[in-house]
């Protein structure tokens, strides 16, 4: 076995021409092939003398080994309802230049098979139970020889595992409960949407060993993530949720918990702690909403945070375990974006073991309509994962794979899916007709024995078990369902399971006066002196770039002279965090440096692009700073930071987009998750999204964070959105993110222009007093005479008064609305009191009227007559050349000012 041939689907005149090539020169030719041929030498040695005909057969032989190798699983019965689709070519003998009358010839190609020097018969034989059975696996294409190798070893070597009659009894039950819980929940609740598993009950096998397998490796965290179908029977069989919670549930009963709006029984998350021999090991799933596959990089997030908190990065203790649907896995373009993070180092979480619960179909849509692919699991070669494709009515044969698969993935780290054949025993929920689409798979399927029958059947005549014991068990599971039954019938109304309690101990739900008052998030002077030199100061006896030093020394004078930047302000927020033992991770696109090259959280030395994070050099205690440049995605970078959030309060988590424009690519984690996941799934995340936006006459893709779709969606205390105008108020609102007991998701328009705005500093002061400032008031007006109040937010606020003044104008006030939401209602009206002369209450934005802050404020201050005066309104965010911008500006400064010279 120590020799892994490499030889490909080639054919023999090419091996020939290598082996030319190789006698010439051994270096001419691939390691792979150096070893091989050297193998095949050393064994030459020892041979007959007539060599060139041997040699050509032997040849043969080892090519036919490698066409099972490499595509055997193209010749499975995998599929336990259907015919295969045909491939060519076969492995028929003739297809290798071999003939039947070469079966019985010895050939010491064997040996590449564990078998030793043997019969052509023995060979082939044991290539078909190896490879054509119930399991097909695509594992070739790995270029790492160590990975080949060890695979071969475990499913060559190894063959169909013999297990114990006990084991068997125990894998009979856990498909027996699968199917009867489906059972139990089709008669108690007739009608009812459950996403049977029916058809691939072995989910439920496959996960207990994923769990026991996985514990005995070392496991002791897994982290899970799965659609509607089986997660019913998976929340109650694996996770061991009570029944009587999830009839509770299809009862319809209401939730437990105040002003919560619950979601349908098969999206709620759950966490739990098993036994497993002797071990306490932790079972997470994730909450997900109907949004197939967006769940993915939830489940990465929680794991690689979890990893971070509690496991020191040991890639053994967390295993993320993901499980598809079939049409989703191949449809869903997240999944890619997943799987192309699985080995980078700020995403990596030790491999994910993917599971395919195939029933061959997506809803009404045949496999032939879903996807180009041969397999639907063919994503997976992107990162050269292995792959394994089992009959879902095997039983052993899943457990098998399972096994090695967690084997792989606690040696390897690495991804590797499992594809369970099998089939949907009803419509796509239960009050669905299949056979409106799938006329004869229907037919075919309603004859088909169920799985734990099948396997019923060969236990029997093993004498493993009787069908007398059988049906014991089935009628104390049943008992136990009935008691529950009754049970929950008892119980007044649903409950709602805390998610993750542990890391959320100590938190509580907010309430609207929690918004009503600053937080003091200050931080005395000489502490913040202290700490912004050390980020300022680059560590001695290397050598930086030029222009890298001068923006530390520039960096240093800004803090000492009091002038402070918004990437300094930024900067020292996170020191003082992480100085009062707050861990805190950044992501995005080029975050390390920052987009507008801003921010040189990360300095690489000149000479050997040695790696310097000043904000890691603060102190033995500090807790720990991490930014990572993400992928490039939106979708799957933001689902795995709001994943990382809900599982570390105690940490900052910050997702940046590069402009705020890209965050519609993540829509959906916005929609789904992030404003939605309190509300539905009582978990509470304190995720900040920081989003360059700004009207700079940069085009319609360069201007806006959509800051009216967040603010249409902002309600029952779901986010905080802020547009800041300072730095200093910048820093206490990422302060203000960790200072209270409960927390928020955070949407921040964050600034381009004001990254480097003169007037845009902040002195220490600011930042040593007080907290983040909801509203800021106009600190030139003179409030006797001021006419009109003009309310804004953000960097127009700087554009305005500029104009203002030049225009000489005295009788507006300009009014900073630095968070939108919560709406800081008793704040303005606060700052509106003081100006008694007031004539008009003006809402200026530098977004068209279809967007920006102006429709939500007219609805948050109905009643006051508040005056609009935005762009025209528009198709596109922003008008494409700079001229049109400033023309459109300059209207704007008509529009706003025409109040100025009102006096009615
Ligand atoms: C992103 C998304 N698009 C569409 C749907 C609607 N939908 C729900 S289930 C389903 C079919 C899923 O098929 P598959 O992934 O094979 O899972 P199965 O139900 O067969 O287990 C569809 C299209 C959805 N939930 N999510
Ligand atoms: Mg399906």
């Amino acid at each position: 076995m120590d020799n892994i041939s490499y030889v490909g689907n080639a054919d023999v005149n090419a091996i020939d021409h290598l082996y030319k090539m190789y006698r010439q020169d051994p270096e001419s030719v691939d390691i792979g092939w150096k070893r091989f041929f050297e193998g095949f030498e050393f064994s030459k040695a020892n041979y007959d003398e007539d060599v060139p005909e041997n040699f050509q057969k032997e040849l043969k032989v080892l090519n036919l080994i490698n066409g099972y190798r490499t595509r055997g699983h193209l010749f499975t019965k995998t599929n336990p309802v259907r015919e295969r689709r045909q491939y060519e070519p076969t492995l028929e003998l003739s297809n290798f230049g071999l003939e039947d009358s070469d079966l019985d010839t010895v050939f010491k190609a064997g040996e590449e098979v564990g078998l030793g020097a043997t019969t052509l018969r023995a060979i082939v034989d044991h290539l078909q139970k190896t490879y054509c059975q119930s399991i097909g696996i695509e594992f070739m294409y790995m270029n790492n020889p160590q990975k080949v190798k060890w695979m071969l070893n475990a499913i060559e070597l190894a063959n169909r595992p013999t297990f114990t009659n006990e084991q068997k009894v125990e894998f009979y039950s856990q498909l027996m409960q699968a199917s009867e819980f489906e059972g139990f929940l089709a008669k108690k609740f007739v009608g009812q949407k459950r996403f049977s598993i029916e058809g691939v009950e072995a989910l439920i096998p496959a996960l207990k060993t994923i769990i026991n397998k996985g514990a005995e490796k070392g496991v002791e965290s897994f982290i899970m993530g799965m659609a509607h179908r089986g997660r019913l029977n998976t929340l109650t069989n694996i996770f061991e949720k009570r029944p009587k919670d999830i009839f509770n549930e299809f009862k319809g009963k209401e939730f437990d918990a105040e002003d919560f709006d619950g979601d349908v029984k098969y999206h709620l998350g759950y966490t739990t702690k098993v036994n497993k021999s002797g071990k306490e090991v932790s079972l997470t799933l994730c909450p997900n909403p109907s949004h197939l596959e967006a769940v993915g990089p939830v489940v990465q997030g929680l794991s690689r945070a979890t990893l971070d908190a509690k496991y020191s990065n040991d890639l053994n203790k967390v295993c993320p375990v993901i499980i598809h649907g079939d049409a989703a896995v191949a449809g869903q373009g997240v999944v890619y974006e997943v799987i192309q993070m699985a080995a980078l180092k700020g995403y990596k979480t030790g491999g994910t073991i993917h599971i395919i619960t195939n029933n061959q179909v997506g809803f009404t849509t045949n496999f032939t309509d879903s996807r180009s692919s041969i397999y639907c699991t063919d994503i997976a070669k992107t990162t050269l994962a292995p792959v394994f494709h089992v009959n879902a009515d095997d039983v052993e044969a899943v457990i098998q794979a399972v096994e090695i698969a967690v084997a792989y993935r606690q040696e390897f780290k690495q991804d590797i899916f499992i594809d369970l054949l099998g089939y949907r025993k009803y419509g796509h929920n239960e009050g669905d007709e299949p056979k409106f689409t799938q006329p004869n798979l229907y037919k075919a399927i309603a004859k088909h024995k169920n799985p734990s029958e099948l396997y019923i059947e060969t236990l029997i005549p093993q004498g493993v078990l009787s069908r007398e014991d059988a049906k014991k068990k089935i009628d104390a599971y049943q008992n136990f369902l009935e008691i529950e039954f009754d049970a929950s019938a008892k119980q007044e109304k649903a409950t709602v399971f805390n998610f993750m309690e542990e890391e959320w101990k100590g938190m509580k739900t907010a309430t609207a006066a929690d918004f009503e008052q600053s937080v003091d998030t200050s931080i005395p002077k000489k502490k913040l002196l202290e700490l912004g030199k050390k980020i300022a100061t680059l560590p001695e006896g290397k050598t930086y770039f030029r222009k890298i030093q001068k923006i530390f020394s520039d960096r240093l004078e800004a803090i000492t002279t009091d002038q402070l930047d918004w990437g300094s302000a930024e900067m020292l927020a996170y020191a003082t965090l992480l100085e009062e033992g707050h861990p805190v991770r950044i992501t995005g696109q080029d975050v390390e440096r920052g987009t507008f090259s801003h921010r040189h959280a990360v300095v690489k030395t000149e000479d050997t692009e040695e790696e310097i994070v000043t904000l890691n050099l603060l102190g033995d205690k500090q807790a720990r700073f991490s930014i990572y440049n993400s992928l490039l995605s939106e979708y799957a970078v933001l689902g795995f930071e709001y994943g990382y959030s809900l599982a570390s309060p105690k940490g900052l988590t910050i997702w940046e987009a590069q402009f705020g424009d890209f965050y519609n690519g993540a829509q959906i984690m916005v929609d789904q998750f992030i404003t939605a996941g309190e509300d539905k799934w009582s978990v509470q995340s304190g995720l900040v999204m920081l989003l360059p936006h700004g009207y700079e006459g940069q085009g319609a893709e360069h201007s806006s964070g959509r800051m009216e779709r967040f603010l249409q969606q902002a309600a029952d205390l779901n986010i905080q959105v802020a547009n800041t105008s300072t730095p200093a108020n910048h820093f206490h609102l990422l302060r203000r993110q960790l200072s209270r007991s409960f927390r928020k998701p955070l949407v921040v328009f964050s600034p381009k222009m004001l990254l480097r705005y003169p007037t845009a500093v902040s002195s220490l002061d600011d930042m040593a007093k007080g907290g983040f400032q909801e509203v800021i008031d106009d600190p030139q007006a003179k409030a006797a005479n001021i006419e009109t109040v003009v309310l804004c937010t953000g960097k127009f606020y700087y554009e305005a008064t500029e104009k203002a003044a030049e225009l000489g104008v005295d009788n507006m006030a300009f009014v900073r609305v630095e968070q939108l939401y919560p709406f800081p209602e008793k704040q303005i009206e606060a700052v509106l009191a003081k100006y008694k002369n007031k004539k008009r209450i003006v809402w200026a934005q530098e977004e068209p009227e279809n967007m920006g802050a102006w429709q939500y404020m007219a609805m948050r201050m109905r009643g006051k007559d508040l005056i609009g005066v935005t762009r025209p309104a528009a198709a596109a965010a922003a008008e494409g050349s700079k001229e049109l911008h400033l023309k459109r500006l300059n209207a704007l400064w008509n529009n706003l000012f025409q109040y100025a010279a009102v006096k009615a």
